[in-house]
């Protein structure tokens, strides 16, 4: 009796407080959401203008790849990294999930999903979108500095060219490094059989010789001509071209690696609401145009690529077309399987 009292005060208490002094009593109030992201992936006027319209500040901190943001979570585990949202590609949406990392999404609070392109919903990597929700997609494929390459490049199979010793640029992504050289190798990117790993290992090792650097930052090597040849998101390369127009971008004959990277909930996130308005937010058409236009990756927006110039929706770069794909594969989560990739990597890496 005693303690329903005190509460009962206490909300007095405070809902007077919050009458005669809203402004005080609002920033004690949590208004954040709290974002871990890839690198250059949302540009800074957007969560500017979402805190600006709402009042919900954005704590933001970015990784480089699936393999350090997996496992920083896992580390720190469930509930206790303090984030809201992270941006896994396909593959990784299915690991945290198994690790009880990510949480079942409430869709009626996502009432903007219905801008986007049903292709891209209902995967077989999240069935009925219960974890996740598409933000872009793209590939990776071949960049060439066409004043400096000569050579006829359009095949991942052509870089293990010795006229390139020196200037070839490799991913340092796990997935699309061996994912292309399986790919070379005619073979699954999705494999996690040894022997055909131990295939594509051969082969990388061959060319490492050749390799100038291993990055999936492609910018500063390529805008510096350290490199005149090599993988590249074709984001990152229609950004560049912009700057460097002799850089062409070639969807390779074998096909290639397509990713999708969505928005999750973490378990125990601390701000479900705010992030639930920050993802509705972030699937309106005129804001997925903003990422488009800073980033240039393809959107599954289909209301935002019809905001977007026609030269640029037609143009094969943003918007591969089924024949440029044709043969390409969706990474997908080969579970344990994934060691032995790391394990080549670092043999790669280190070994003689
Ligand atoms: C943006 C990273 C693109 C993510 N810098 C590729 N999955």
């Amino acid at each position: 009796m005693k303690k329903t009292l005190y509460l009962l005060s206490v909300t007095l208490l405070s809902a007077s407080v919050m009458i005669m002094t809203p402004h005080r009593a609002e920033a004690a109030a949590t208004k954040e959401v709290v974002i871990f992201n890839w690198s250059d992936y949302i540009p800074e006027e957007v969560l500017n203008d979402f805190t600006k319209e709402t009042g919900i500040n954005v704590v933001y901190s970015t990784y480089e790849s699936n393999e350090s943001m997996f496992s920083k979570l896992q580390v720190i585990g469930a509930g206790k990294a303090g984030y809201d949202i992270v941006v896994p590609s396909t593959y990784y949406i299915n690991m945290l999930k198994e690790q009880n990392l990510i949480q079942k999404l409430d869709l009626s609070k996502v009432g903007n999903i219905k801008h986007l392109d049903p292709k891209f919903l209902d995967q077989d990597y999240d069935k009925g979108n219960a974890y996740s929700i598409p933000y872009m997609w793209g590939g990776v494929g071949i960049l060439v500095n066409t004043e400096k390459v000569k050579t006829e490049v359009s095949s991942w199979a052509d870089l293990a060219n010795p006229d390139f010793a020196g200037k070839l640029l490799l991913s340092d992504d796990l997935r699309d490094l061996f994912g292309m050289a399986l790919k070379a190798n005619k073979l699954s990117p999705n494999t996690d059989d040894d022997a055909d790993l131990k295939v594509a290992y051969e082969w990388l090792r061959e060319i490492k010789p050749l390799v100038r650097v291993f990055s999936s930052q492609i910018k500063p090597p390529v805008m510096g001509d350290e490199v005149t040849v090599g993988m590249g998101w074709n984001g990152d390369v229609l950004l560049i071209q912009e700057e460097k127009p002799e850089i062409s971008f070639i969807w390779p004959k074998e096909g290639t690696l397509v990713w999708v990277d969505s928005f999750v909930l973490l378990k125990g996130a601390p701000n479900l609401e705010n992030a639930y308005k920050f993802i509705d937010y972030m699937l309106r058409p005129e804001v997925a145009v903003k990422c488009v236009e800073e980033y240039m990756y393809s959107t599954p927006n289909v209301s935002a690529l019809k905001l977007l110039p026609e030269e640029l929706v037609n143009n094969p770069v943003f918007l591969p077309t089924e024949e440029d794909l044709a043969g390409s594969d969706f990474l997908l989560d080969i579970g344990q399987g994934i060691r032995l990739y790391s394990d080549y990597w670092e043999q790669l890496l280190h070994g003689k």
